[in-house]
């Protein structure tokens, strides 16, 4: 990378990629748990065919993860990529979900979207979301990278997306290990997987501002036994407390514009 921070590339194109977050032995392991997070979500009833995403059975999608393991609770709050959160959303970020998507060989594209879009209409003015995609194998375009759209979180509406976008995706690379940080305002999709037997692991990280209502209600995903485990840093930020959304509040009457 240049002499940019992470940080400040992922404010101003929207992305950056942060390698040897973690070493081969914590990847290696967390892919492990990945596989076993996997079986154990179908054994709940969950299919990990989402028909919804992706058009066929290569892809699978495991949910709750920080239900699944404890390794995906560490990973949602690790130092690197909070750091990133903070740096694009601010103090307020909360997370919104952590699922995964491994494409298998024969793992085909999902439908072109941005992740501010599903949760948010527009337009779509400021980062109100970022996604930090943890890498747990080499990614790169043949085994299905993550496709994006440069400079696309600057789109505010649908419509400025323009004609022929797909034409215009190009593919996060990155070793296994590292973590790509991706404003919420990109327009991306999954990859297809043309390789042999290549497996593309990731896992999605996903944020949200405050005032934003996250993607799954943690209070109903985690379960009485997870949820009395968690310290008040990780409860604070999925949003298990009794308060919910007071962070503007408290920052417009700290402000004290004025009184009768
Ligand atoms: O798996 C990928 O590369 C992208 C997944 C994605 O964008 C999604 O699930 O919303």
């Amino acid at each position: 990378m240049n002499s940019r921070t992470a940080a400040a590339q992922l404010l101003e194109d929207g992305w950056c990629v942060v390698p040897g977050v973690l070493d081969a032995g914590a990847t290696a392991d967390a892919l492990q748990r990945l596989h076993a997070a996997a079986e154990e979500y179908r054994r709940r009833g969950h299919d990990t065919h989402m028909p919804v995403l992706d058009p066929n059975a290569a892809n699978v999608r495991v949910f709750d993860l920080l239900d699944l393991d404890p390794v995906f609770r560490e990973l949602i709050r690790h130092p690197a990529a909070l750091a990133l959160v903070r740096a694009l959303l601010g103090p307020d970020a909360m997370i919104s979900n952590f699922t995964a998507n491994i494409a298998r060989p024969g793992a085909r594209s999902m439908s072109l979207h941005s992740d501010q879009a599903l949760v948010a209409p527009e337009p779509w003015l400021a980062p109100w979301s970022v996604n930090i995609i943890w890498c747990l194998s080499d990614v790169h375009r043949d085994n299905g990278a993550t496709l994006f759209i440069p400079g696309s979180h600057k789109v505010t509406r649908r419509a400025e997306l323009g004609a022929g976008p797909i034409a215009r995706l190009v593919p996060f690379e990155a070793k296994a290990g590292s973590i790509v940080a991706m404003d919420g305002r990109v327009w991306h999709t999954s990859g297809a997987n043309v390789t042999a037997n290549e497996e593309r692991a990731l896992l999605f990280g996903y944020y949200s501002r405050g005032f934003l209502r996250p993607q799954v209600n943690w209070n109903v995903v985690l379960s009485p036994e997870v949820q009395k485990s968690l310290d008040p840093e990780l409860r604070w930020l999925l949003g298990l407390g009794a308060a919910a959304n007071f962070a503007q509040a408290a920052e417009l009457l700290a402000a004290d514009i004025g009184r009768t």
